[in-house]
């Protein structure tokens, strides 16, 4: 009888999450609504890589569908390092550059460059749209601040995707401190006001896990077509509980997990229907005590070396892990 009911509450729980289908998720919030991730990171040029960030700049691409033809922003949430939400280390002396890019050169497709993953190369090229170094500025603590307006061709181009795509790069100039931030793609400054179709990406996610031992936080790599296998790393986990890979094919498969300020590799095999989908990367924080303030990267790559994309807010786009997917399985 417990049995019973325990399995009409999982059922009744798989049903509920099966309406979460990507049409549901609205907004161009970064980190996405179903990640789970309260803020992306990233530390000043002064601080520890122990702490959870290895290189000290990020990368986001937005992409903007060809068939909207309004001006819109990239508003970033508490872009300033003070106050609220950030990582305090001594004192907060950090200085971080914001800049958004546009035009030929930003395409990650067209130039492998603008990723941004290989440490000498330029990942600025394009033309530098707007920019603004933030500091601690009480007027911008637990507030937006508005890039923008942004006209659409702006972007650069990628007839793959119907899209133009623009860049926005996060540097950590000065300090040491940790900033805590995220991103949002809205039609208006004032409000948040998400654009159909349109998306945000990136292909390494250094990011900040909730304080609390029962939170899972999800990333969403795009499996293209031609992949066989995925190498995933995943730097200063801080043996935080465990990171598991889970798809249409995979019930979630242990990943090995990393320490502290240290990587760990590992291939994973790819099935042919995983391919035009997102895998779903859980990340299951430790049960039995709080590892505080985690900041975590993660990365992946092909069998060719090739970098995969991590979308953020899948909407009306790519197609994400299916929860409806699970009710099948544990049917069976
Ligand atoms: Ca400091
Ligand atoms: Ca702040
Ligand atoms: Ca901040
Ligand atoms: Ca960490």
């Amino acid at each position: 009888m417990r049995v019973k009911t325990a399995i009409f509450k999982i059922l009744v729980l798989l049903i509920f999450s099966a309406t979460l289908t990507p049409d549901n998720i609205v907004g161009q919030a970064v980190p996405g609504k179903d990640e789970n991730i309260p803020f992306l990171v990233n530390f000043g040029r002064n601080g520890e890589t122990s702490w959870g960030d290895d290189d000290f700049y990020s990368l986001f691409f937005f992409t903007i569908p060809k068939d909207y033809n309004r001006q819109f922003y990239i508003k970033v949430f508490d872009p300033d390092c003070g106050g609220e939400n950030d990582e305090i280390q001594g004192l907060f002396d950090s200085r971080t550059m914001f800049s958004v890019y546009g035009g030929k050169g930003v395409d990650p497709d067209k130039n492998l460059a603008s990723r941004g993953l290989k440490q000498g190369e330029n990942y600025k090229q394009g033309n530098l749209l707007a920019s603004r170094v933030f500091g601690n500025e009480p007027q911008y603590d637990n507030k937006y601040y508005s890039f923008g307006p942004f006209n659409p061709t702006e972007g650069d181009y990628n007839e793959k995707w119907k899209s133009y795509i623009f860049k926005i790069v996060c540097e950590g100039i000065t300090g040491d401190d940790g900033n805590l931030y995220r991103y949002f793609l809205s039609r208006e400054s004032k409000s948040e006001l998400p654009i159909e179709g349109a998306n945000a990406f990136t292909y390494e996610y250094t990011f900040r896990m909730w304080n609390d031992t029962k939170s899972v936080a999800h990333i969403y790599p795009y499996v293209d077509t031609g992949i066989v296998s995925i190498k995933q790393r995943n730097f200063d986990w801080d043996d935080d509980g465990t990171i598991l890979v889970v798809s249409t094919y995979k019930q979630g498969i242990p990943v090995p997990i990393s320490n502290e300020d240290d990587e760990k590799i590992s291939i994973i095999p790819v099935e042919q229907a995983e391919i035009g989908k997102s895998l779903d990367f859980q990340f299951h924080k430790k049960k039995e005590f709080l590892v505080r303030n985690n900041n975590v990267v993660v990365s992946l790559e092909n069998q060719r070396g090739d970098a995969l994309q991590f979308f953020s807010s899948p909407i009306g786009g790519v197609p994400v892990y299916q929860p409806v997917m699970t009710i099948r399985q544990q049917q069976k």
